[in-house]
């Protein structure tokens, strides 16, 4: 297949901690705890892929299910010059929803994977050869700035997934002020938003009957096996996800199933037996909360749709 995208390599600027400092700082801390980015080397998004397949984990087919039926709406409301920037995969069938309905000229991919990233503009380059197809490897949780080009075409920024429930509030709020400055007056931000909802459903999607959400927490410590020195076993923790309702959100912990010490580029780490790494929060939005923090980081909030049971939100703000 033909070189069709246009790659811009944003990782010096935006480059953040290596894999061995986030994962030093993290162990050092009290309670142990790493960032969720973390779980997206190939492996990891190979298996979150497979996450949103199983049948549990509803936040994926149910935006589908909302943006296609919005898909027209949200076009006429980005307007006919509008071009389409996706924070995160290029790979979902969600951005081809849009992609098909607002028939944009150009189309920005941004993603910290580089392997996935090229293999899923690749694809869209090839399945939409009409397509202008920009990618570019960057942190997106850091500062960054559009490729030239892009700024000026009234872009329409697409972040589906609930992606901003992987930070904190008061981080979610600073990504979407940082997003409200990189986006030109006009510009649009739609944004997918997990729903608050009963505890059963929520803790049934992050505790799969086929074990995939275990095996993807627990390739964080395959990952630190494999990419650093570290004689760290994953058979010895466990995979544990609740709700936590007074923070409203998913916990994701890697448990020792034993006393132990761990060894990681020549430092050592002690878990006590039942002690536990926390590796994810999930927050989960009442649409009127979400609409508060998106109005604290500057954006009107222009449309909502929603499920028939209101399990998944989806936002259209604007700059
Ligand atoms: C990417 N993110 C929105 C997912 C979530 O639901 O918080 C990651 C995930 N973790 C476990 N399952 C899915």
């Amino acid at each position: 297949m033909p070189l069709s995208v246009h790659f811009h390599d944003q990782r010096p600027q935006a480059a953040g901690r290596s894999l061995r400092e986030e994962v030093l700082a993290g162990f050092a801390e009290r309670p142990k705890t790493t960032p969720p980015k973390l779980f997206y080397d190939r492996r990891g998004s190979e298996l979150f892929e497979q996450i949103c397949r199983q049948p549990e984990y509803y936040p994926t087919r149910t935006e589908e299910l909302i943006l296609a039926r919005a898909a027209h709406d949200i076009a006429e409301i980005a307007g006919q010059d509008a071009s389409l920037v996706e924070l995160g995969s290029g790979a979902s069938r969600k951005v081809r929803l849009l992609l098909e309905a607002m028939h944009p000229a150009s189309y920005l991919g941004i993603d910290i994977s580089e392997d996935f990233l090229r293999t899923s503009t690749r694809r869209l380059a090839a399945d939409y050869p009409w397509l202008e197809v920009h990618a570019a490897c960057a942190d997106f949780s850091r500062p960054m700035s559009l490729p030239d080009g892009f700024a000026g075409e009234h872009p329409l920024a697409f972040f589906p997934g609930s992606s901003i429930g992987n930070f904190d509030p008061e981080e979610a709020q600073a990504f979407l002020a940082n997003l409200h400055e990189l986006l030109p007056e006009g510009g649009g931000l739609l944004i997918g938003v997990d729903l608050v909802k009963d505890r059963d459903v929520l803790e049934a999607a992050y505790n799969d009957r086929a074990g995939v959400t275990a095996a993807f927490n627990l390739n964080l410590l395959e990952r630190i096996r494999r990419e650093l020195d570290s004689d760290i076993e994953p058979g010895t923790f466990v995979h544990r996800a609740f709700f936590n309702p007074a923070d409203s959100r998913i916990e994701m912990h890697l448990v020792s199933d034993r006393a132990q010490d761990v060894e990681i580029e020549g430092e050592r780490f002690h878990f006590t037996a039942g002690e536990s790494l926390h590796t994810e929060n999930s927050y989960k939005y009442s649409a009127e909360g979400f609409r508060t923090l998106a109005s604290r980081a500057g954006f009107c909030a222009l449309a909502l749709w929603t499920d028939p049971q209101a399990l998944f939100s989806v936002h259209y703000l604007q700059r």
